[in-house]
């Protein structure tokens, strides 16, 4: 069951962003943000201890057994949030940053952030969601199957193309699990546009039209299009660009698949009107929950939503 805090006790914030003589060890080379914007995507070092992942195991079951620091003020609509009564099928749960101090503190640490400002060429990141997954070891069960899309066609209300996502499993994560698959390069290809029916989340889609889309859009810009489940070793994680096709497939192994998908924004992106061919503007969750700018938008610098996880002072 899902409840809604009128007046919440506000998140904890970091005021402090620095990083010890290790973490600077775990950056990015120069080569390593040249790789990301010539391939979109990039599998970092290994950011989070074992005592990290072993935590963000333990703090999700306790998610998903119910435990919350605060609760969303209300529903925003489209919002995915999987509980028991939904049964064996692949979990969703947004805002855990907000919602789970034990989680967010884990996503909170600044070398996360640090990585993606190295890879965006930017000073500022600032959490844009953080969706809990979990992939049921079910070799059939057919919402284990994450369609072909990019990010950015959810955030068409966001200003920035800098947006990016880090993926980040719990455990390692071979392509028997289901691991995350990029198509190598697509963040550079041409879209061929007109149908913005592409912001419904691909929950909301058919799959086989997705399929097609992501071919069509290949053909379009005369490419190949190149799949690359990539493994991810425990404590690393996958930096994908909002515009780098993903997707991903069953999990075929005898273990649930955990992860967090970490949307992260560079501190220069705000709401921007984005009008859709229906006539109604593009939306996002947030719009529902965030504070206001002076000039009267959704706020997506506000700190108890989207808050700063890296700045470059
Ligand atoms: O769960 C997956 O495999 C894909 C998640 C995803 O779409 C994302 O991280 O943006
Ligand atoms: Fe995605």
């Amino acid at each position: 069951m899902t409840t809604f805090d009128t007046s919440p006790t506000p998140p904890p914030r970091a005021l402090e962003f620095t990083l010890s003589a290790e973490e600077i060890d775990l950056l990015p080379s120069d080569d390593d943000v040249a790789f990301y914007q010539e391939h979109g995507w990039y599998l970092s070092k290994k950011l989070l201890t074992d005592a990290e992942t072993d935590e963000l195991v333990d703090a999700s079951e306790r998610y998903y057994a119910g435990e919350r620091d605060r609760n969303l003020p209300v529903a925003p609509p489209k919002l995915a949030y999987w509980d028991p009564s939904k049964g064996d099928v692949q979990r969703h749960n947004d805002y855990v940053h907000y919602e789970h101090d034990g989680l967010a503190k884990i996503l909170g640490k600044p070398l996360i952030g640090a990585v993606a400002a190295r890879l965006a060429q930017v000073d500022e990141i600032r959490i844009f969601q953080s969706t809990l997954i979990y992939k049921p070891p079910i070799e059939g069960e057919p919402s284990n199957i994450v369609p072909w899309h990019f990010d950015k066609h959810y955030w068409s209300s966001s200003s920035s193309d800098r947006m990016l996502t880090a993926f980040i499993p719990f455990h390692d994560c071979p392509p028997e699990m289901g691991t995350i698959t990029m198509v190598d390069g697509s963040h550079r290809w041409k879209e061929i546009g007109s149908d913005d029916t592409v912001v419904r989340h691909f929950a909301d889609r058919d799959k086989s039209q997705l399929d097609q889309m992501l071919i069509e859009n290949a053909q379009y810009n005369g490419v190949e299009v190149v799949k690359l489940p990539i493994t991810i070793p425990r404590g690393h994680m996958n930096f994908h660009h909002c515009r780098t096709y993903h997707g991903s497939g069953a999990n075929v192994s005898d273990r649930p698949r955990r992860a967090i998908s970490l949307h992260l924004q560079d501190g220069g992106n705000s709401y921007r009107e984005f009008p859709l061919s229906d006539g109604t503007l593009a939306a996002y969750n947030h719009d529902a929950l965030v504070r206001r700018t002076p000039d009267g938008r959704p706020d997506y610098a506000d700190p108890d939503f989207c808050p700063t996880l890296w700045a470059d002072r």
